[in-house]
């Protein structure tokens, strides 16, 4: 059975949530690997955050997660000895698998629409964070995996990994600001190809796309995300910050002015007969692939 987090009920849940989403202030570069789902420690000396996902078996972001993501990017957000933020991944080959699919396979309709507002509230706080952010992609980072990344200010990834908004090979269809996110990476004409291909990018190719910034071994790559961050952390940060939001603001107006629009568009075209069926099957290309 689902949890409730519906309506009247989301705001105990973001309660209960928010006691267990804490910021860790300590001097420790790594962040644990066991434990909680979703971890996030301060270095106190550089005010460098490491937001870890560690939620098996693929980091996928169903309602309850995408919750815990935005309280604890809003509690870096107006943590002030936070200078800025990376994002990564505990597990071992995965950065982040994307939306749950079983979100939206025979969904209950309300909570439907609760999952798709907190992922467009997760969108709108991390593509406008006040602090600069660097994904350390440690794995894979299918769709929602590669909407989070493209949603920082930059990438670094490991080798041979893949990257991409692959929505149409599961028989769906980006919606308009996940491809203004792609779209503002990587232009007009690589977004045009990849969106309609549903385009998963290996590492080096990504890199020649402009998704990504850099490649770096696996186990370094949030020691480099970290050196990186330094670089945007010497500019003066009202300067940076301002910037950032000139240049990114049209785009999440656009999605907050047609916030509601885009929910009853998500829920009415999700529910059909046909993308239901093309997600039943994508689910179980995925469960048969193993056999
Ligand atoms: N949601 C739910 N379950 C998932 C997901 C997911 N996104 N990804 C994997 N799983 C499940 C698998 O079914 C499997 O379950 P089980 O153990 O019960 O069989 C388990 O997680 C482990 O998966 P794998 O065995 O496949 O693990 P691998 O390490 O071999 O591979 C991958 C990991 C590469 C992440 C692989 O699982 C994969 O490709 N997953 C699918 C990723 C994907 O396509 N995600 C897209 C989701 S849609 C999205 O994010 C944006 C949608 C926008 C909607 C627009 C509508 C208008």
């Amino acid at each position: 059975m689902r949890l409730g987090l519906l309506s009247s009920g989301l705001g105990i849940a973001r309660r209960c949530l928010r006691k267990n989403v804490s910021l860790n202030r300590s001097c420790r570069r790594s962040v644990s690997g066991g434990g909680s789902p979703l971890d996030v420690s301060i270095d106190s000396k550089t005010g460098i955050a490491v937001l870890s996902m560690n939620k098996a078996p693929v980091n996928s972001l169903n309602l309850e997660y995408l919750t815990e993501l935005n309280i604890a990017l809003e509690k870096v957000e107006n943590d002030k000895h936070c200078k800025g933020l990376i994002i990564t991944s505990s597990l071992p080959k995965i950065f982040c698998g994307g939306l749950d699919i079983m979100e939206m396979y025979q969904p209950d309709l309300d909570r439907l629409q609760e999952f798709w507002r907190t992922l467009q509230d997760m969108w709108i706080k991390l593509y406008g964070l006040n602090q600069p952010t660097i994904a350390a992609i440690n794995g894979h980072s299918p769709a929602g995996g590669c909407l989070i990344s493209t949603c920082c200010d930059f990438r670094i990834m490991a080798p041979n990994f893949t990257i991409g908004l692959n929505e149409t090979q599961l028989g769906i269809v980006a919606p308009f600001w996940f491809v203004d996110t792609m779209l503002n990476t990587v232009g007009f004409r690589q977004t045009e190809m990849a969106l309609q291909l549903g385009s998963l990018f290996k590492t080096d190719e990504a890199l020649k796309i402009g998704l990504i910034d850099k490649i770096i071994p696996q186990e370094e790559v949030v020691t480099a995300a970290q050196q990186e961050m330094q670089k945007w952390l010497k500019i003066p940060s009202f300067a940076r910050q301002l910037s950032k939001t000139e240049i990114r603001r049209p785009t999440i107006e656009k999605l907050l002015q047609r916030k509601e629009e885009d929910i009853r568009h998500f829920r009415d075209y999700i529910t059909k007969e046909s993308i239901q069926r093309s997600l039943g099957m994508y689910l179980d290309n995925l469960k048969n692939k193993k056999k």
